[in-house]
């Protein structure tokens, strides 16, 4: 098609010339076909795809063509990457786009499929990748605390999503060179398996794909029982007669088999304990 339109060009342009008599009019065919057999032809335009966005300050982009590596390169400073995908045929394709930060975790991939002529350069632009995401620890207890970090675009806002039963949102900010930590009490969660996520927002106000997830347990608490109290021996509520015979049955004993006789846990079962156990006489223990 092009090659016709070019032809057409120079029958056209060698036609001028033998109006004006810059040429012979007899030379006029043999003029063109020696033209079309030996000239370079027109220089088809590319067929391209340009991909355009925002990853992890100075990370490694990866580009991945229908599953493959297509291209690698870094991003800039900034976070931002500008990558061509040239020498294409027409077709279908799908384009991934992924992310590796200076501490070598990988983000999520975006995906775009794009379908091309010849002659045609797609751009996509405005692409955000997901943070990276990472926790310190896989389990937790009551009482402990989780933290959850990775790497996004500069000096943004970013959302951490954890979700079990219900979800919950907590916030933070990423660093000049794109860090970002938050940290999660347990008090804060319910008991259970949580996966964690999170988005960034950049000063622009551009919001990111959301990251990978993560999943971390958090224990139930130990249901506590009543306690009972040390003279209460036999833990029956009361400290009474039959708490006594059982100091007796240990008596002088040096650390006695029983867990609770050596009320004062001094390793010996003598007076120390009577007296202890006497001032808790009658005494109600839960
Ligand atoms: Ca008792
Ligand atoms: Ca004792």
């Amino acid at each position: 098609m092009r090659t016709g339109r070019w032809l057409r060009t120079l029958v056209a342009l060698a036609a001028v010339f033998s109006l004006t008599g810059a040429l012979p009019a007899v030379a006029l065919d043999v003029t063109v076909s020696a033209t079309v057999e030996s000239a370079t032809p027109p220089e088809t335009p590319p067929t391209a795809v340009v991909l355009q966005g925002i990853a992890y300050p100075s990370s490694t982009v990866t580009i991945l063509k229908n599953g493959a590596v297509a291209v690698q390169l870094p991003a800039d400073p900034l976070a931002k990457f500008n990558v061509t995908v040239g020498s294409l045929a027409a077709g279908s394709y799908t384009f991934g786009v992924y992310g590796t930060d200076a501490d070598g975790r990988a983000g999520p991939t975006s995906n775009f499929t794009v379908t091309l002529t010849t002659g045609t350069t797609v751009t996509i632009t405005g692409i955000f990748l997901g943070p990276t995401i990472a926790a310190d620890r896989t389990a937790l207890k009551p009482g402990e605390t989780i933290t959850l970090l990775g790497t996004t675009s500069p000096s943004s806002a970013v959302h951490v999503y954890v979700s079990s039963a219900e979800e919950k949102q907590f916030d933070t900010q990423s660093t000049t060179v794109g860090a970002w930590s938050r940290q999660i009490l347990a008090s804060d969660l319910l008991a259970g398996t949580h996966t964690a996520r999170s988005k960034a927002v950049d000063g622009e106000g551009g919001i990111s794909a959301y990251s990978d997830t993560v999943t971390f347990t958090l224990a139930a608490a130990t249901p506590t029982g009543p306690t009972y109290i040390r003279p209460d021996l036999n833990e029956d509520g009361k400290v009474d007669l039959i708490d006594f015979s059982i100091l007796l049955y240990y008596w002088g004993q040096r650390s006695p088999s029983h867990p609770k006789v050596d009320i004062n846990q001094d390793s010996v079962v003598n007076i120390i304990d009577f007296s202890i156990m006497l001032f808790y006489w009658t005494a109600k223990s839960v």
